[in-house]
């Protein structure tokens, strides 16, 4: 269960990278443009991907919902736990944002 979750993750920034290039990534989700990326826009940006997914709008991504119609539905808490765990992995200087070059680190 865990590890189809994870793999989910792992693919978002790949989907993500495929619109645009790092720079163009880091912009849109730079929401307030201060040149940093805080948790809210983090989290934020990449919820966006939940609810393209999440065809039915019931804040749950069933399996039919997800990648490859399989794994444990996933609710929207779940989903935004997760990218706040991220972020602060990617927070590297754990100063409490992300740089473009912490956002654009591979995962660990
Ligand atoms: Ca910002
Ligand atoms: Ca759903």
């Amino acid at each position: 269960m865990r590890a189809s979750l994870a793999a989910l993750l792992l693919w978002l920034p790949i989907a993500v990278l495929a619109q645009g290039t790092a720079s163009a990534l880091f912009q849109a989700m730079d929401s307030n443009g201060d040149g940093r990326i805080d948790e809210a826009e983090y989290v934020a940006y990449m919820s966006q991907r939940f609810y393209l997914m999440d065809r039915n709008h019931d804040g749950v991504l069933e399996q039919d919902e997800l990648p490859g119609g399989r794994g444990r539905p996933i609710t929207l808490k779940e989903w935004q736990d997760n990218l706040r765990r991220e972020f602060h992995k990617l927070d590297r200087h754990h100063r409490g944002y992300l740089d473009e070059r912490e956002l654009m680190q591979p995962p660990q």
